[in-house]
């Protein structure tokens, strides 16, 4: 597809990004080599022609793709392979489609004065026996220290926590055995432990915590102070541990006080061996927060530290990505280190059990793969893909192979190389971080785009590739441009998800305007009401494809107003909004649903509203009035 000079062009911005980069991380010793990767050349990535991949119109996807959208604070949905973008579902933002942030249902689950945006990393969908089960999805805010749920069968987000005590959290996981009944929370910036400002000059007692979350009731169970800081975390596959990698063991403040050391490190908790903590009545909390907290910083205990490991790990270690089918192994990616540190979860278990002197004594091998290694996936054949920041490629290496060259062995564990274009950050492969994995597809969500696309302005895309890794050599398939920013991405099979295609009339995500209705003597799904309560004034109405059981209705200037619309059509896809003209409101009310909204009438005089979902040849007149009257 391109001509030589394109190609030269190319590796030229490629050389450009990649030394910039090193330049960027000055001190740390990036050199190191490729060792035995230098001997599998890398390929330019060339699109396929003739894609089987194709999915064509009318044709289903075969995996759902759940993605982050970074600061754009919310979740998105994608089919794959034919990376068509399904659902945005806002979680931290405000969202005019769906009326999130907006309506009373939403702003129940967001809380009192919640920051409406956010900064979504890593969704990660639930677990029974390390399969999905297709029940949540569980999502962090960086921005605003915050973790979401989002259930499955609506898409909706229906609990919000605010994280105590930390600031900022970033990685996110979830118990995969027997089940997802924890989700851990990884806070990243270090901070005075009860931060209300008493002290404030003195980082040597700044720190930061893993918080444990109970999934069911999104109650917290727990939280641990660590050394160091938190990044990425992952779990194993038998219930028991959660990893976690640390960039600044140093404490530093700045930049070159956390690249100082030559090796962070990863920290592991024994997760039973805290809870029997809690249980017994050992852990203090902080400030006003009722969170047990347990002591997991090496100077709490004497000799060996019954709550957590600290793996000695290079350098800056980023990702942390446990092993399909069975969990044996997880890989901690060095990022200003060109190695992958592989951990093998049984010896972990040995060294908490007493049978191991040293904490290396963990590791079974430590590849090099390649510049600013950030993230690990796998295939179901034993295969490891690293994603590779400085590099621009996806690097693909044999876990097995690594461990006996670890131990002497002269083999060499680089299968393959690809091109990606450009910088990229999180990899995923179908399905890898379960057992189900199947080792088809590899998603690479490159944090530059350039070139690739038309430009639009100072702001690029981020370009989100598809590569087919069925074969021995990784083929890349798909450009995908996609919003402010990606982090990490999963795929789950189709059949693994059972959306609901309308709202049952007993939703919990409506329940408290439901109460709401019946103590004012409505039943929402026939009456059509105004009910005066002081200066309260609450509309009832029902919404059938073309009209709004209310056309009319007036209040006085200054009255709170809460307009309550049931949607009474059945038949999927008939969605209704309700918006309100010079008011900023609008919200969706599908099928069967029931939405609130409350405001001030402040002006007075005649507003429209009317339906914003197009679900009618008469949509356009579907509306309404509302008049206010002068106070
Ligand atoms: S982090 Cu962004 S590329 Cu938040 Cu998982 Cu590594
Ligand atoms: Cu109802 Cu458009």
């Amino acid at each position: 597809m391109s001509d030589k000079n394109d190609h030269i062009k190319d590796l030229s911005r490629r050389n450009f990004l990649r030394n910039s980069a090193v330049t960027g991380v000055a001190g740390a010793s990036l050199a190191g080599g490729f060792g035995a990767g230098a001997l599998v050349r890398s390929r330019p990535a060339e699109a396929a022609t003739n894609n089987e991949h194709h999915v064509e119109p009318g044709e289903l996807d075969e995996y759902y793709g759940f993605w982050s959208g970074g600061h754009s604070g919310e979740v998105r949905i994608l089919g794959v392979p034919s990376m068509r973008e399904l659902l945005r579902i806002p979680v931290f933002n405000v969202d005019s489609a769906t009326g999130w942030g907006i309506t009373n249902e939403s702003k129940r689950v967001l809380g009192e004065n919640a920051p409406l945006n956010g900064d979504t990393h890593h969704p990660k969908v639930s677990y029974t026996d390390a399969r999905y089960d297709g029940r949540y999805c569980f999502i962090n805010d960086k921005l605003n220290t915050r973790v979401a749920r989002i259930r499955l069968d609506i898409m909706r987000a229906d609990k919000i926590l605010t994280i105590p005590n930390v600031q900022s959290i970033h990685g996110l996981t979830l118990q995969r055995v027997p089940s997802t009944e924890r989700v851990f929370a990884a806070g990243e910036m270090i901070v005075p432990l009860n931060n209300n400002g008493e002290y404030l000059d003195d980082p040597s007692e700044y720190w930061t915590m893993m918080t444990c979350i109970d999934a069911e009731t999104m109650e917290f169970k727990w939280q641990a102070i660590v050394d160091g800081n938190l990044d990425n975390c992952d779990t194993d596959y038998s219930g028991r541990f959660v990893a976690a990698s640390c960039y600044n063991s140093a404490r530093g403040m700045t930049l070159p006080e956390m690249m100082g050391p030559e090796r962070d490190w990863t920290v592991i908790f024994d997760v039973p061996a805290i809870e029997a903590a809690v249980a017994a009545g050992n852990y203090t909390t902080i400030g006003d927060s009722p969170v047990p907290v347990v002591d997991a910083r090496e100077q709490a205990h004497q000799g060996r530290n019954a709550f957590a490991l600290y793996v000695p790990t290079p350098r800056s270690p980023h990702g942390v990505n446990t092993a399909p089918p069975e969990g044996k192994y997880c890989v901690v990616s060095g990022k200003l280190s060109p190695t992958c540190t592989v951990i093998e979860w049984s010896h972990v278990a040995e060294w908490f059990d007493g049978g191991l002197s040293d904490p290396r004594d963990v590791v079974v091998a430590e590849p090099e793969v390649g510049l600013g290694p950030l993230h690990t996936t796998y295939d179901n054949r034993g295969n490891a893909y690293t994603s590779l920041f400085l590099d621009s490629q996806v690097v693909k290496w044999n876990i097995e192979d690594s461990i006996r060259a670890y131990n002497g062995e002269e083999v060499n564990y680089i299968r393959d190389r690809i091109d990606v274009h450009y910088n990229i950050g999180h990899i995923k492969a179908s399905l890898a971080c379960s057992r189900d994995v199947d080792g088809k597809y590899l998603t690479a969500l490159c944090k530059f785009s350039k070139d690739r696309f038309l430009p639009v302005g100072p702001m690029h895309a981020e370009n989100d590739q598809l590569i087919d890794i069925t074969g021995e050599q990784m083929k890349l398939i798909h450009d995908g441009p996609t919003y402010a920013e990606p982090h990490d991405a999963l795929m789950i099979r189709a059949d693994q998800l059972n959306p609901s295609q309308v709202y049952t009339r007993d939703d919990p995500y409506f329940a408290e305007t439901v109460a709401m209705a019946h103590a004012d003597g409505v039943t929402l799904e026939t009456d059509n009401k105004v009910i005066r309560d002081g200066n309260k004034v609450r509309v009832y109405m029902t919404s059938v494809a073309p009209s709004f059981g209310t056309t009319e209705f007036r209040v006085k200037q200054g009255d709170e107003v809460t307009i309550v619309v049931t949607n009474m059509d059945t038949i999927e896809d008939v969605s209704h909004g309700f918006a309100l003209v010079n008011h900023g409101i609008n919200f969706e009310i599908h099928p069967q649903q029931t939405s609130s909204v409350t405001f001030v009438a402040d002006k007075p005089g005649v507003h429209w509203y009317y339906c914003s979902w197009f679900c009618h040849a008469l949509h356009m007149e579907m509306s309404g009035r509302m008049l206010v009257e002068p106070a």
